[in-house]
């Protein structure tokens, strides 16, 4: 089964990708309608949070425009909603429209959903077309909200780990001395890999040493992705340049202490104790247990920028799902590398990756790596 009409697919998905940093932590969703000649009669994407569908601002683009869509197809990049979330269902606003067809790249993956919008809409006498899922389109739309998914299936966020180094993969000289290794350009692009993200985490080991504000600066963004700090003995200081109005800042500590908690969060954070073990027999955030707790909350791709040691946990519990890694055209000889992890003895015990994409980003390189299977 292939789409007989991929254009306005593609035009969907560039909506889609429109929404990469407003949707989230809903699916970036892209919506076309079209008449039978093909011409579009009214477009959209998904909104803020708690906002219109794809759908939902297609239907009032077109009504915006003039255009009736009674017999028209429907281009969505995702499954049409069955559900009442924070708003009604897509499925009814298109069928109620007079809707004829739904060509939809995806599955929704939310259990609340998966499926039941297409039933919905081949009952209401709606006929619908799913992309295969080895079509391209259908992998950029899954790629497109890989954190979704990720959030949906694994009930995990997408882990992506942030490194910046030399090409002989050193952070940091000998003495410690980090700041700046790669260059403006990547340091620009890495905030716009912050602002697609759903929160930015870091340890308490940067906050103490770099006192960051972790936030997006140097990109446009309507919406600050939130900030998660693992703090197992509750150490960020009251005063720390983090804390901003409004901020949604998680604080995963394991060890527990009542006024240290009352007065962060007097600061607006929210003081998490490590969800997984048991208090007796914990002194370290269980981190797989906190990215259950993160995925509960919301956090589809979570962008980690952390030191070697809190880098180097998530690498030897395997929780990195890709690595974001900048290359500057620079030899340090000795420092410190990345992340801390092993002594691995042998080359079979290796973290093994492959490259999903390099990119120049002015004079340094950015690859994309993930594991196996990702
Ligand atoms: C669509 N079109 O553009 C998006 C969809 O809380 P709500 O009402 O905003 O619903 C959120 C859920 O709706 C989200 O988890 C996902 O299953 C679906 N997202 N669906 O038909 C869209 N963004
Ligand atoms: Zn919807």
């Amino acid at each position: 089964m292939t789409t007989s009409l991929p254009q306005p697919m593609r035009d969907a998905l560039n909506l889609a990708c429109a929404a990469l940093l407003v949707a989230p932590p809903n699916p970036r969703v892209g919506c076309v309608m079209t008449d039978c000649r093909e011409n579009t009669l009214g477009q959209g994407h998904t909104q803020r949070t708690g906002g219109a569908h794809a759908e939902i601002v297609a239907l009032r683009d077109a009504k915006a425009r003039g255009n009736s869509v009674v017999g028209a197809t429907a281009y969505v990049t995702l499954e049409p909603c069955s559900h009442h979330g924070r708003t009604g269902p897509c499925c009814d606003a298109l069928i109620a429209a007079g809707i004829k067809k739904v060509v939809a790249s995806i599955a929704d993956p939310n259990p609340l959903v998966s499926g039941q919008g297409f039933e919905r809409l081949r009952a209401a006498g709606v006929e619908v077309e799913v992309m295969p899922a080895d079509d391209p389109l259908a992998i950029a739309s899954r790629e497109l909200n890989i954190g979704f998914f990720s959030r949906m299936i694994r009930k995990t966020p997408w882990v992506r780990l942030k490194m910046a180094a030399s090409l002989d993969g050193k952070s940091a000289l000998e003495n410690g001395v980090s700041q700046w290794i790669t260059s403006e350009a990547a340091r620009t692009d890495g905030h716009a890999w912050r602002a697609r993200a759903c929160a930015v985490l870091t340890g308490i080991g940067t906050v103490l040493t770099d006192n960051p504000r972790l936030d997006v600066r140097l990109v446009d963004t309507p919406r600050q992705p939130h900030l998660v700090i693992v703090d197992s003995r509750l150490e960020t200081p009251l005063d720390a340049a983090l804390f901003t109005p409004g901020r949604v800042i998680y604080l995963y500590a394991a060890v527990q202490n009542e006024a240290k908690k009352a007065a962060l969060e007097t600061r607006g954070a929210t003081v998490i104790y490590a969800p997984g073990l048991e208090p007796a027999t914990r002194n370290k955030v269980d981190l797989a247990a906190m990215l259950r707790d993160l995925a509960a909350r919301e956090i589809n791709e979570l962008h980690v920028e952390a030191g070697h040691k809190l880098n180097g946990s998530f690498i030897r519990e395997g929780l990195v799902d890709e690595y974001l890694v900048y290359l500057a055209p620079m030899l340090i000889g000795l420092g410190s590398g990345m992340a801390n992890f092993g002594p691995i003895t042998q080359l079979e015990d290796a973290v093994n990756l492959r490259f999903h994409s390099i990119e120049p980003v002015g004079d340094d390189l950015r690859i994309l790596a993930r594991p196996p299977g990702r």
